[in-house]
Parts: structure tokens; C-alpha cells; sequence
């Protein structure tokens, strides 16, 4: 059984074995969390996402799907990167929000990652709304088949915590 727990706060200032990163298909940096994993991680992980654009991620990591590379100065020994949908009010993308968590969670398992931290992907600069950000997060954990024995859910402010907290009860 896989625990869930809720943290308010910044997640690089996290202890884990893998800390998730919202990154965009680049692999090469942004803001949000991006920004603030890449800073305080130093520059080992860029060093990594370059290879991986020289190698078999040519055209960058598509949404939806997750890459790991080491997690540099951070408390972590991996950093996985997910890149999440952006927001649209037209067209429903859910699904590849959803295989965000999914696939962070089966990279994860190859890797033998016990405790996997997961910024709400999506729901900054991508403008998903947080309630329903927290709604597949939750939902997709819940149902995937992982070794992985602790989710934990690092929510940069408490409105994004309220919505996971409401979710989880
Ligand atoms: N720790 C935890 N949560 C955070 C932190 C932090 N240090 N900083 C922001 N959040 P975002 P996205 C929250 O924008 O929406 C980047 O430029 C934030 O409040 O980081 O998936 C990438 O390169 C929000 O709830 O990711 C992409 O281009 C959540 O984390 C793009 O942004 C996700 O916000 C990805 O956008």
C-alpha cells in the first residue's frame, strides 16, 4: 500500500529518494518549480537533461511521459521530470496529466525510489485549476500499481494544500 502524505512548502527543501520536477519537453529549465530545482540543484541536473536532448530525447520529452536524471545538491537521489499539459478550457487533457503521475511513479519503481515528492503538476504557470489538479493527482496515485511507499505531495501554498487536503478526506 502506497502512503499518501501532504506537505506545505518548497519541494527542494525536501528529503526523498526522487523529488518530481513540472518541466517543460526542453528538459532545459523554466520557472516554477523548474526554476527552483534547477537553482538549488545545481548544475549536474542540466548536464544530464543535455545528454538526454543529444541522446534519445532529440525532440524533447513529450507531455505526459517522465525521465529521470540524478538530483544534484538536492536531499534526493533523483530527479524525476514530468512535463504536464497545459490548462485548456476546449479541449479535455486529463489523460496526459494523469500519465504524468503515472509514468513519474513507474520510473520511480525501475529505480527502487521509496519516497517520491510531487510538486501539483500543472497547476502554475500551466494554469490547471488547483482543485481539479488535486482531484487527478490523488485519484491517479490511488489507482496505480507501484512499489513506491510513500507519496508525498509538497504544495507550495495553502490554498494548493486545502484542495489535496479536501481530496484526500
Ligand atoms: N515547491 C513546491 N511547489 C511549487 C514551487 C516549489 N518551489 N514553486 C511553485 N510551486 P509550476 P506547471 C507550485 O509553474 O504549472 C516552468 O517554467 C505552483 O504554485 O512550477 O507544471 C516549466 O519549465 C503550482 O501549484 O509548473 C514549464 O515551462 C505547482 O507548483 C512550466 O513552468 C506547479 O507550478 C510548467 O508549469
Amino acid at each position: 500500500m502506497t502512503r499518501i502524505t501532504l506537505v506545505q512548502g518548497d519541494i527542494t527543501r525536501q528529503t526523498a529518494d526522487a523529488i518530481v520536477n513540472a518541466a517543460n519537453s526542453s528538459l532545459l529549465g523554466g520557472g516554477g518549480v523548474d526554476g527552483a530545482i534547477h537553482r538549488r540543484g545545481g548544475p549536474a541536473i542540466l548536464a544530464e537533461c543535455r545528454k538526454l536532448r543529444a541522446g534519445h530525447l532529440g525532440k524533447g520529452l513529450p507531455t505526459g511521459q517522465a525521465v529521470a536524471t540524478t538530483a544534484g545538491e538536492l536531499d534526493a537521489r533523483w530527479v524525476i521530470h514530468t512535463v504536464g499539459p497545459v490548462h485548456s478550457a476546449t479541449e479535455d487533457r486529463s489523460a496526459l496529466l494523469a500519465s504524468c503521475y503515472r509514468e513519474s511513479l513507474k520510473r520511480a519503481d525501475e529505480l527502487g525510489a521509496r519516497t517520491v515528492a510531487f510538486p501539483a503538476v500543472s497547476t502554475g504557470i500551466y494554469g490547471w485549476p488547483i482543485d481539479d489538479g488535486a482531484r487527478i493527482a490523488v485519484t491517479t496515485v490511488q489507482e496505480t500499481d507501484t512499489t513506491v511507499e510513500e507519496v508525498r505531495f509538497v504544495l507550495f501554498d495553502h490554498h494548493a494544500y486545502e484542495a489535496f487536503a479536501r481530496r484526500l478526506a
